[in-house]
């Protein structure tokens, strides 16, 4: 069976799912081992969950660092920006735009208005109950489509703050980021902001340790999505018949994961013409996660034609939060 033909089985079945829009690519390389591309992209469920976990880990540091320089920067940006309605991408849990929202407590505001956009309808509600319960203030209208998808048809007033946290931006292709943030830019109005998180280059053993950690809840995390390839095409891939593996792809900034089968596979699918075949060391490449510096943020700039106003890290300038602008 020929890589092509499964990427076409796959795609019908998402479009016509309409509802999980996971992006999916599946391809053969021509020589030596063969690999399989699945990127996942959108996290539902069991993923989200395994995510939260990995970002409790000792080894995973982004998030934690994200959101302590968020803590030393909100009120700063509340006053220098006068933007009280947020669009957030991808927003997961809530706990990066609570850090957002407190700071426009004290401001005595009429209103403020949130706007996630997250594929799962579920996380979308149960972060907007929570929300407006503890800010009195907050009007919370959640969308629950893609953040590929178009927001500019949603009615706001400007200056908005467009939050992109966790360098999920990192999961794309250089450039197919660009081609997103330049998306974005189109659609951000005169004085609109764009919050980017983004996990800077950093020791080649701390970014190694953060995908290779100790517990193994990242290899559970990268073994679950065989888990979610199965709800999606009836397919019947066995997690233990996978190794996690993660290594640094210093050509192309990032982190690269798959998962290498530790035996020979079969694997069955209605949406398959033929069982697909696995060798032992053929793999799966599951995910990539791109670590920048100033030369990509440059790039960024370039791309979209937005101003770069400042770019906020940490001490050890393991991760950054940029802050660019329409003018
Ligand atoms: C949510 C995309 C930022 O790339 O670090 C963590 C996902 N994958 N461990 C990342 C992830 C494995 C994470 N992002």
């Amino acid at each position: 069976m020929s890589g092509a033909t499964i990427q076409k089985t796959l795609q019908k079945q998402v479009y016509q799912s309409g509802i999980i829009k996971e992006k999916h690519e599946l391809c053969k390389r021509t020589s030596g081992a063969r690999e399989i591309n699945i990127q996942q992209v959108f996290y539902n469920g069991k993923e989200l969950l395994l995510f939260e976990e990995i970002t409790r880990l000792e080894e995973y540091s982004p998030a934690r660092t994200e959101k302590s320089i968020l803590k030393k920067i909100a009120s700063g940006l509340m006053e220098q920006y006068g933007a009280y309605e947020f669009i957030e991408l991808g927003p997961g849990d809530h706990s990066k735009i609570s850090i957002l929202l407190n700071a426009t407590k004290g401001m005595n505001l009429k209103s403020v208005r949130y706007l996630p956009l997250d594929i799962s309808q579920t996380a979308i509600r149960s972060s907007a109950e929570s929300l407006v319960n503890t800010f009195p203030h907050l009007h919370v209208e959640g969308y629950a489509l893609d953040f590929l998808s178009q927001f500019e048809p949603i009615q706001r007033e400007p200056p908005t703050m467009i939050c992109f946290f966790g360098s999920t931006i990192g999961n794309f292709e250089w450039a197919e980021s660009l081609e997103l943030l330049r998306n974005i830019s189109l659609q951000m109005k005169k004085g609109d902001v764009l919050l980017l998180g983004m996990d800077l280059i950093k020791p080649e053993a701390v970014l190694h340790g953060a995908y290779n950690d100790a517990q193994g809840i990242t290899a559970a995390f990268n073994k679950n999505i065989l888990n979610s390839v199965n709800d999606l095409i009836n397919s019947d891939f066995q997690t233990s018949d996978f190794d996690h593996l993660a290594f640094l792809n210093k050509e192309k900034f990032r982190m690269e994961m798959y998962l290498v089968a530790n035996r020979e596979v079969s694997v069955h699918s209605p949406h398959f013409i033929k069982d697909l075949q696995l060798k032992v060391g053929d793999s799966i490449h599951t995910e990539n996660s791109h670590k920048y510096n100033s030369r990509h943020i440059q790039a960024i700039v370039e791309a979209t034609g937005l101003k770069l106003n400042y770019t906020h890290t940490d001490e050890r300038g393991w991760f950054a939060l940029t802050e660019f602008q329409r003018g």
